[in-house]
């Protein structure tokens, strides 16, 4: 039985990563992080008992800032692959937390990597890196492929370069089958609710059961190549079991902005929107509603508008990905598109807020955690 280590487990990456191999008969050891409430939602319903024999996946205390650590996880579970998912992934955060970004992304991909040489399994353990498009950042060529120049725009991209480089520098200077997927923005209902995607899914769902009365966005012009994260981690494997290590852009091939996926969201709950006004005056006004999801609005409110604390100092404008190489080499190609995955999100998070809703309209009170 193959065994497998994915830092990040209780991610949404890891959770779908654990699943899928879990499917294909691995032993799957996870890495999760103390918290002071239980932070293990997304892995809940694949958790077993610890008392269970022969259980087939397993969690351990660790962090990536943590050297001991990880040698002695890495030493007791000896994995065949390493998947490095766990990361401070928040782009917006890492200006506030350079630092720490700088530490876990950057050195904690050293880490593991030493880790690895350290026990001496070189020639055992394979490790996939979870690169990503921000390396690109200001972009110098479009669509962005393997060859593309990088000029990260972020302490997380800066960090993320790190990270990409040492992979590359272990798979050189000593041999070890280390690999980049690039990949460009996946989400799904696992999406954490930071980021834009799961923001709008999740604020339109409240706004449309009455829970909620406006969404503040910051810059809606960004365009990005969106895909559902369950087709990046079946990804993330294939790369894993080729012959040679080499790295992967991973990406969908559209792009679509900001705004584009606040009208499509609003659409899936029966919710038209124009947008008018420009700049920081930017707002999307309801001019028709249709099906009854959307009890909470009527005509003529203002549900979203702009709000500049949610500006980067550096903004990443546009992202689009070719992943050729990808479906040529290993005929990966996304099954699912943005337009099915961004219903699937509404969907998930309209079911949670009519529940809310529900709860509300019998007395009980509700609240929804928000940034
Ligand atoms: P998430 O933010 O959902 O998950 C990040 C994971 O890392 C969580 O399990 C988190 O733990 C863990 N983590 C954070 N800090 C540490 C630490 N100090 N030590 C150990 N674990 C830590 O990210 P995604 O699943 O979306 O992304 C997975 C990886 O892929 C990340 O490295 C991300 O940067 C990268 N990536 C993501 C893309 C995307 O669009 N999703 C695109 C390209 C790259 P906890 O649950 O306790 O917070
Ligand atoms: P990104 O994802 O920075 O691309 O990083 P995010 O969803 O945070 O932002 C995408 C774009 O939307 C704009 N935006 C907003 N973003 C957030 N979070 N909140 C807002 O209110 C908002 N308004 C507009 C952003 O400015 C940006 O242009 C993600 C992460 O998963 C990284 O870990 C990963 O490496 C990259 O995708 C590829």
């Amino acid at each position: 039985m193959k065994k497998a280590l994915i830092t990040g487990v209780t991610g949404q990456d890891g959770s779908y990563l654990a699943e899928f191999l879990l499917e294909k008969g691995y032993e799957v050891h996870g890495i999760k992080r103390r918290a002071s409430l239980f932070n293990t939602q997304r892995v809940d319903h694949i958790y077993e008992d610890v008392h269970i024999e022969n259980a087939r996946f397993k969690l351990h205390y660790g962090d990536l800032s943590d050297s001991s650590n990880l040698i002695r996880i890495m030493r007791e579970v000896e994995p065949d692959e390493v998947y490095n998912l766990g990361a401070q992934s928040h782009v917006a955060v890492s200006f506030e937390a350079p630092e720490y970004t700088a530490d876990v992304d950057a050195l904690g991909t050293l880490r593991l990597l030493e880790a690895i040489r350290f026990l001496g399994l070189e020639k055992k353990t394979k490790f996939y890196q979870a690169s990503t498009s921000e390396l690109y950042g200001e972009v110098q060529e479009i669509p962005q492929k393997e060859t593309t120049p990088f000029h990260p725009r972020s302490p997380y991209a800066v960090a993320k370069m790190y990270a990409y480089w040492i992979a590359v520098n272990y798979r050189e200077s000593y041999g070890i089958y280390a690999c980049n997927g690039i990949l460009f923005n996946h989400e799904s209902p696992r999406r954490g609710e930071t980021f834009v995607t799961r923001k709008i899914t999740r604020a339109i769902a409240n706004i449309a059961q009455g829970l909620e009365s406006c969404l503040y966005l910051g810059n809606m012009d960004a365009l990005r190549d969106w895909g559902h994260a369950k087709d990046y981690v079946r990804m993330q494997w294939m790369m894993l079991q080729q012959d040679k290590p080499e790295d992967f852009v991973i990406a969908t091939g559209k792009q679509i902005s900001v705004r584009e996926f606040v009208r499509m969201s609003a659409e899936n709950v029966g919710i038209i929107v124009e947008f008018t006004g420009e700049g920081i005056n930017e707002i999307a006004t309801i001019t028709a509603i249709n099906g009854d999801d959307a009890e909470g609005v009527q005509v003529g409110d203002i549900i979203v508008k702009v709000d500049p604390r949610y500006f980067r100092p550096a903004e990443v404008e546009t992202l689009l990905g070719d992943p050729t190489k990808a479906k040529e080499k290993l005929g990966w190609v996304p099954e699912i598109t943005v337009e099915e995955m961004c219903a699937e999100m509404v969907q998930y998070d309209l079911s949670k807020a009519k529940q809310h809703a529900l709860l509300k309209k019998h007395g009980y009170s509700v609240s929804v955690a928000k940034e």
